[in-house]
């Protein structure tokens, strides 16, 4: 039997690892292939579990390096591709913007190019409903694929660039492919920059927690193995051409969920610290993923139960984010936040 080959871009970072381990395990034929630059947010050691098996490869590369993905795509023959690798970090594009159009922009027209050039049976490109734009507070109002492209960020600006050069080449060069736009992920192997890890890391060192601003924004929370199992079914079933947005109805806002962790922690709402807004921040985000559940997509975990899984997680697997607060994420915390407490 001839193996599909599946390269997975980003399979180090948290979602294309969650995705890469849920890959591997549920289709051992298929070959995987996770395709990684090993930036700070990438890590192997999350696949110690997986790394032994035969249907896993590894690729140290540079997506926006084009000689280096050209080769790899003409050596390995891929069948099919889904595109996480990305800077992922907004508030890392407003203080050096240049790297997100590098590696979101740039990188993703160079995986184009590698595409069309062997032909890839079909090209999967995450992407975010930060590149709608932000909602108001009204909550009958949400995100469709019909929304029009508004991102605030740069961050956002380079995700809908890259969004719409993989639709100019599926109109212009009839590349199959398929656009996701999710929200806000959370769950297993998430990087401590981000407000739940960071939240539960700080909480469990007793640590102050930044709310920015008046913590009142709200985001719409989709736990990571509920994103693996939309991308599969997109991947295996969604129409090509067509976008289709992930998203599970689990609002909050950014208060609440901070409230949430340290109550389930046991510890004060005293390690709470209101700082500086965002600039440019986005007030609110809520998808509609009607399309989505018609193509035979639901989600498992609501917010209560997904919080609960997560940070049992980060109780479990301390280690794995203890090597990383204690590195050079030391110095990003320094000069991205000043707190009046520890
Ligand atoms: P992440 O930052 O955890 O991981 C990104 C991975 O990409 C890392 O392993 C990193 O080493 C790799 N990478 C970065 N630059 C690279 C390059 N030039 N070449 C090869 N690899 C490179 O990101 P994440 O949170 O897992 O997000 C994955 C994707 O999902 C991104 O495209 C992001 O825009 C999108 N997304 C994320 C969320 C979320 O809540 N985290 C929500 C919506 C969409
Ligand atoms: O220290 C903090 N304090 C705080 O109040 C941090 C890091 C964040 N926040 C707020 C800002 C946001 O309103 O919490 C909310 C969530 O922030 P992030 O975790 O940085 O996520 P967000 O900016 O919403 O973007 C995330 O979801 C969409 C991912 O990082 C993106 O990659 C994805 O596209």
């Amino acid at each position: 039997m001839i193996k599909q080959k599946i390269l997975v871009t980003g399979g180090a970072g948290f979602i294309g690892g969650n995705f890469v381990q849920y890959a591997v395990n549920k289709y051992p034929n298929y070959d995987i292939y996770n395709l990684d630059l090993l930036t700070y947010a990438g890590d192997l050691t999350k696949h110690r579990v997986i790394e032994q098996q035969e249907n896993y490869n590894f690729i140290k590369a540079d997506i926006s390096n084009r000689e280096e993905i050209m080769a790899i795509f003409k050596k390995e023959k891929i069948d099919y591709i889904v595109h996480f690798a990305a800077e992922s970090h907004v508030d890392r594009s407003i203080t050096d913007p240049e790297i997100f159009v590098r590696t979101n922009v740039i990188g993703t027209q160079v995986l184009l190019d590698a595409a069309r050039e062997i032909g890839v049976k079909k090209f999967v490109h995450v992407s975010t409903d930060e590149v709608y734009g932000e909602l108001d507070f009204d909550p009958s109002s949400f995100f469709t694929e019909e929304t029009p492209l508004q991102p605030n960020s740069p961050y956002s600006a380079s995700k809908a660039s890259s969004d719409l050069l993989v639709r100019a080449y599926h109109e212009t060069y009839g590349l199959p492919m398929n656009i996701t736009r999710c929200s806000n992920n959370y769950g297993p192997y998430h990087f401590p920059e981000k407000l739940i890890p960071l939240t539960i890391s700080r909480v469990l060192n007793d640590q102050k927690v930044p709310v920015y601003g008046d913590g009142n924004n709200i985001r719409d929370w989709l736990h990571v193995y509920d994103h693996c199992a939309a991308i599969d079914l997109v991947l295996h079933e969604g129409e090509n051409g067509h976008v289709y947005n992930v998203g599970g109805h689990n609002e909050k806002t950014n208060l609440e969920v901070v409230q949430t962790i340290i109550k389930t922690l046991g510890k004060s709402e005293d390690l709470i610290e209101f700082v500086k807004d965002r600039l440019g921040h986005d007030k609110r985000y809520a998808i509609d993923p009607t399309k989505l559940e018609r193509l035979g997509w639901a989600p498992t975990y609501t917010f209560d139960t997904g919080i609960a899984q997560t940070i049992q997680w980060y109780l479990d697997n301390k280690e794995w984010w203890e090597q990383i607060i204690s590195g050079e994420y030391k110095n990003y915390f320094e000069k991205q936040y000043t707190l009046k407490g520890n």
